[in-house]
């Protein structure tokens, strides 16, 4: 595969190169200095040009960001950023002063310029500001001096962007950095709309996709997003990220992300897993990806798949990277210190050194009686694609590794009718052979993994791979167990277990003590673990109405009642005024009330007290008013669907055109509720304040 070297080769935005490349910026341990001097060797040969430096733990990048570097560390930055360089990669270096900046401060900026003149200094030309992972609520003061967070982000931005002389790169990380954050929505988020209004067109904005870990990116929602921001997005790409759970890897090809995205973007740079070298296939198959070009053309190498994406295949790519993997474990010759494979190792290519060379005079050779030397296997392509599969991406298991689940499914669902006669069926029998044979190629291709020349990229995948072997190994044993072979006790169901027979730890006993656990929908559609009652409201209830609004009053908003606009509904709420009749529920469980939906067919009345001017139309079209609150206790969102369903069944049948809510912008639980039934959505109120936020249905 050739690299592209040159800027005229590489896509391209309008005048300006195609930003592509790695972001170090997961939380952890932070990649070492050869390891990105490694990693800039590796973007260059692969055709990608940028390099964001933001590891999330480094002390200087993020929790303690005021502090300037000491004479040893700005020693290390110099020679890393001239590395980049050499190796034609843009060094971008990102600094993330939101968890504790007071923007109002003119001290707190003066700061971040004097670190931001430091780099400049090590010889860096390019920067980022990052405002991903932080809390949203203002500090006092900041609130006093900016109309919202996202004016106050802003500000700062625009001032550094412009004290460093409008760099050719700087780019800036949003607090609501993908769709999911956005409230209501990405098009109508005012966060988003101030960002894209008032941010300088110079300046690019990072977006992590529909989520914070992004399944698939949508050449739809690339344009809705850079309408709002007005420019089209860098994507900061968490595909490969592995951060959030240590026991999963991410060595599948960079995926679900057509190639006709490219022309739209301003670049991709790939967030990807915490430990170094397993990251080869991540960059490897980003910049084959890059290469794509729109025109629906591959560049250099035939990659198109009929019916996918005529540029880009992630199959192929993953091929191409692991061949080229395969080298590098079998190579000697690596960062971090050399080191040599042991003399008995029979590598593949053997015939032109003699085993001997490193070894010296020490290498023993046994005699004719004595014990033979180890040997092992070479590793293979198909043990580096298993290995791949195993380990393949967020959402989505490789192909072996799918085959094997459903394998153990069938076996496991079909032993009852096996165990019952004492002969297995034969289909039973062969289809357990050949998961025993599946399961036996994990444990050839840990053997051979674990006599890879490469230690450096072997123990960073160890415990990985112990640990798919154990799981792999107590599968086995229970499928042998089906079938009658070896004793129950013998591995599975001890009496006695070794510590590895529990795996997980704490964390793992928490699992399993969850209702459905082990099964994926739990995070979609939590287990009902509370019985609810929903009944009429009477008139009795009004005083637990009243407690409970003003507890979420507290709760969502964190400031004072005073001080937030007032709704429609909180006269409502408050008791003040009466909900129509048939439009009042309340919700109890075994503790006692724990929630409550109202409505209002006319809400002109409710509107008129506070003095909300609505304009006719929007009421001809909503005439009617719901409110629902329920108690941070009742996880489950299936009674609160059921008390809308009820209040819009009333609302109906009273002969009402549609139903509108007022939702405040800090109220991300309703907000997100509201968000996810389908049958709301934001409507435009003008003159509306700017924390609030108007949904509606029609009926
Ligand atoms: C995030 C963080 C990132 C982290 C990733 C995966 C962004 C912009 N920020 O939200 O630092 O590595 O999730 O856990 O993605």
């Amino acid at each position: 595969m050739s690299t592209l070297d040159s800027d005229e080769q590489r896509p391209q935005t309008g005048t300006r190169r195609f930003i592509s490349g790695v972001v170090e910026g997961f939380y952890g341990r932070p990649w070492t200095m050869e390891q990105r001097t490694e990693l800039f060797k590796r973007e260059q040969k692969w055709g990608l040009n940028t390099y964001l430096y933001a590891p999330k733990d480094d002390y200087k990048h993020r929790m303690y960001w005021r502090d300037l570097y000491s004479d040893e560390e700005a020693e290390q930055l110099v020679k890393l950023i001239s590395a980049a360089k050499q190796h034609d990669v843009d060094f971008i270096y990102a600094i993330s002063p939101g968890l504790d900046i007071t923007f109002s401060n003119p001290k707190e900026v003066v700061a971040l310029k004097r670190k931001l003149d430091q780099v400049r200094e090590f010889g860096c030309r390019s920067f980022s500001l990052l405002f991903d992972d932080i809390e949203t609520e203002m500090c006092p003061a900041d609130k006093q001096a900016f109309s919202s967070f996202a004016h106050a982000q802003v500000a700062i931005t625009n001032d550094v962007y412009q004290h460093l002389g409008k760099p050719e790169t700087f780019l800036f990380c949003p607090t609501d950095y993908c769709a999911a954050f956005c409230t209501p929505s990405v098009s109508q988020s005012s966060y988003l709309h101030t960002v894209g209004e008032k941010l300088l067109p110079g300046i690019d904005i990072l977006w992590t996709g529909p989520k914070v870990v992004s399944n698939k990116i949508s050449v739809e929602s690339i344009e809705e997003v850079s309408s709002v921001l007005k420019r089209a997005p860098v994507i900061w790409d968490n595909i490969h990220a592995n951060d959030y759970d240590p026991q999963r890897l991410f060595i599948g090809p960079y995926k679900d992300r057509p190639t006709e995205l490219i022309p739209k973007l301003r670049g991709v740079l790939t967030n990807p897993n915490c430990e170094f070298y397993p990251n080869f296939v991540a960059i490897h198959t980003l910049g084959t990806w890059c290469k794509a070009t729109a025109d629906g053309a591959p560049r250099d190498v035939e990659m198109g798949d009929e019916e996918q994406d005529p540029c880009y295949s992630p199959q192929k790519a993953l091929t191409l990277a692991l061949t080229d993997w395969l080298q590098e474990f079998l190579s000697t010759d690596q960062p971090g210190g050399p080191c040599h494979p042991p003399t008995h190792f029979k590598k593949e290519s053997s015939d032109e050194e003699p085993m001997q060379t490193d070894m010296g005079e020490s290498s023993y050779v046994p005699g004719p009686e004595e014990n033979p030397l180890y040997t092992a296997e070479p590793l293979t392509l198909d043990d580096l694609k298993l290995l791949s599969d195993l380990f393949y991406l967020p959402y989505e298991h490789g192909p072996t590794a799918r085959t094997m689940l459903q394998e153990l499914d069938w076996l496991k669902n079909h032993s009852q009718a096996a165990s019952a006669e004492t002969e297995k069926t034969a289909e039973w029998c062969s289809r357990a052979q050949e998961f025993d044979d599946m399961c036996d190629a994990v444990v050839q291709m840990f053997n051979r993994l674990s006599n890879a020349p490469n230690r450096n990229i072997l123990y960073d995948l160890y415990n990985y791979i112990c640990d798919i072997k154990s799981g792999v190994g107590l599968a086995r044993a229970y499928v042998k167990t089906l079938g009658g072979q070896g004793r129950p006790s013998a591995h599975v169901m001890n009496d006695d277990p070794e510590p590895w027979d529990f795996r997980g730890g704490l964390s793992g006993e928490f699992q399993r003590m969850l209702p459905g656990h082990g099964n994926r929908d739990l995070f979609r559609h939590p287990p009902m673990t509370a019985v609810y009652c929903i009944r009429p409201y009477c008139p009795e209830d009004k005083m637990e109405v009243q407690r409970i609004f003003r507890q979420m009053q507290r709760v969502e908003g964190k400031v004072p009642l005073m001080t937030q606009s007032p709704l429609i509904c909180d006269s409502l709420s408050a008791g003040e005024i009466p909900p129509s009749p048939l439009c009042a529920l309340i919700l109890e469980d075994e503790i006692g009330v724990c929630g409550y939906a109202l409505a209002l067919i006319d809400a002109k009345p409710a509107a008129s007290k506070i003095e909300r001017v609505i304009s006719d139309s929007v009421f001809k079209e909503f005439p009617s008013l719901v409110t629902i609150q329920v108690l941070p206790r009742v996880t489950d969102p299936s009674p609160t669907k059921r008390m809308i369903d009820w209040l819009m069944t009333s609302i109906c049948s009273s002969g009402s055109r549609g139903a509108f809510c007022e939702l405040r912008q800090s109220d991300r639980r309703m907000l997100n509720f509201y968000s996810n039934l389908d049958t709301f959505k934001p409507i435009q109120v003008a003159g509306l304040p700017e924390d609030i936020i108007t949904m509606g249905t029609r009926l």
